[in-house]
């Protein structure tokens, strides 16, 4: 199993006097997936937590369009990232196999999700002892 970490990438652009426009292309950005399901997080109480699960297949890219969140992510194999997003101007892609954390850090932040498959409550660990064995059983 080829093994990918999280990374954040930069989107582009456009400003003027009247505002700014992010545009999202993904050969451009050199997303590792294609794009096969797009939703949002919203109406998100500040302060809660989200996510404590991680997918077996799923890519996503997030972005915090609005807001700030802080995410955690960790491998079960020792390896811990945290990532704030709080500018609409970068992307964070989640390979599959990192258990997330999401805080909700401010009021009416918004988290864009594109993920490279459709849903699918198979492709969920949500819990973490299950987790910590699927890495270990699939090295
Ligand atoms: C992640 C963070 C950023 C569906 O029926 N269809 C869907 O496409 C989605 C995304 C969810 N659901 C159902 C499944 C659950 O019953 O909505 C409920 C909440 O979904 P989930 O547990 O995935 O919610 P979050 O906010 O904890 O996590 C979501 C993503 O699914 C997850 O992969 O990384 O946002």
């Amino acid at each position: 199993m080829i093994r990918e970490s999280p990374r954040i990438i930069q989107i582009s652009e456009i400003r003027d006097s009247t505002g700014s426009i992010a545009i999202v292309e993904p050969d451009q950005l050199d997303l590792p997936f294609s794009i096969k399901r797009v939703y949002y997080l919203f109406d998100l109480d500040q302060g809660t937590t989200r996510g404590f699960h991680a997918h077996k297949e799923l890519f996503q890219f997030l972005i915090a369009v609005q807001g700030e969140f802080h995410i955690k992510l960790d491998n079960g194999r020792g390896m811990v990232k945290s990532v704030i997003l709080r500018s609409p101007s970068i992307g964070l892609v989640v390979p599959p196999g990192w258990w997330r954390e999401i805080a909700v850090m401010k009021v009416n932040s918004v988290l864009l999700v594109l993920a490279s498959e459709e849903y699918c409550e198979n492709d969920y660990i949500r819990d973490y002892p299950d987790f910590v064995n699927w890495q270990r059983l699939s090295s």
